[in-house]
């Protein structure tokens, strides 16, 4: 039997889309092993785990946490660099991972860099916010959740993290300053075989689920067989 590697999902799309739930409930189903009947992924992942960007355990992510929640300012380029460098620490152990056959979902990886400093209105330039993510490791597949920007709002007011409710929102949770973030996805998507989007507006979480969970189902043997390759090279 070939020995594959894991594969590399990420979750994208604009603050409160649900990303966070998805990803936990793909990370529980492709952990659980199948029972007769049920949408095996055909023995191809059996094991998984939960990333998330930014990580904000490392020193890099304690400095962005604290931007994203307003106790500090940053140059708009210092600020995307630090998002990017807390991409690149983590790739040694990313790689690592991936090679040992376990499956990574990623909640937000570096095309949220790339949308949310491209959305800003002091424009950093695309192609200069692209550079710093050059050469990541890419995804085998960009699931992109779509939520209306009424939703959006309504989702904010009642946000959990780390088990806790946050009351508080953070830097970029503004309707238009998410409007133009997706906008900007709508360029990065272009062209590129391996996003699927989500439509998710008044969609249950387990249909949303579902949805997703076969996508990874239709692309997992092929994913898994080929080497993993590098991202906007
Ligand atoms: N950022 C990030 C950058 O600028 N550059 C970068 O390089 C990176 C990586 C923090 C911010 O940083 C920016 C982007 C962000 O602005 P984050 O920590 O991922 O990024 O924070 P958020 O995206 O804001 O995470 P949220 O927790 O708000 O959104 P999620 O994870 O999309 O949503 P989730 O799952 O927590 O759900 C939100 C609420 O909706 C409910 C949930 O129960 C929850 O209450 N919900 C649903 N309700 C109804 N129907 C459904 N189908 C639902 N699914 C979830
Ligand atoms: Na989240």
């Amino acid at each position: 039997m070939i020995k594959r590697r894991g594969m590399l999902i990420v979750l994208e799309g604009c603050d409160g889309c649900g990303k966070s739930t998805q990803a936990r409930k793909l990370v529980d189903a492709l952990n659980t092993t199948p029972r007769e009947g049920e949408g095996s992924l055909g023995g191809h992942v059996t094991h998984a785990e939960l990333w998330k960007f930014p990580n904000r355990d490392t020193a890099i992510g304690r400095l962005i946490d604290e931007y994203l929640q307003n106790k500090c300012e940053m140059e708009d380029h210092a600020i995307h660099l630090l998002f990017a460098a807390n991409r690149w620490e983590m790739v040694p152990c990313l790689l690592e991972t991936l090679e040992k056959g376990i499956s990574v979902i990623m909640d937000r990886y570096a095309f949220s860099g790339l949308a949310f400093s491209a959305a800003k209105k002091k424009k950093l330039g695309f192609q200069w916010c692209k550079i710093a993510d050059q050469g990541l490791p890419r995804p085998d597949l960009v699931l992109y959740l779509s939520l209306s920007s009424l939703e959006m709002e309504a989702r904010w007011n009642k946000k959990e993290r780390d088990g806790t409710m946050v009351y508080i929102r953070e830097r970029y949770e503004k309707v238009a300053f998410q409007n133009q973030v997706q906008a900007e996805y709508g360029k990065l998507m272009m062209g590129e075989d391996n996003w699927h989007v989500i439509e998710v507006n008044n969609k249950s979480i387990e249909v949303i689920h579902r949805n997703l969970l076969n996508i990874i189902k239709d692309n997992v043997k092929i994913s898994t067989e080929k080497v993993i390759g590098k991202l906007w090279l």
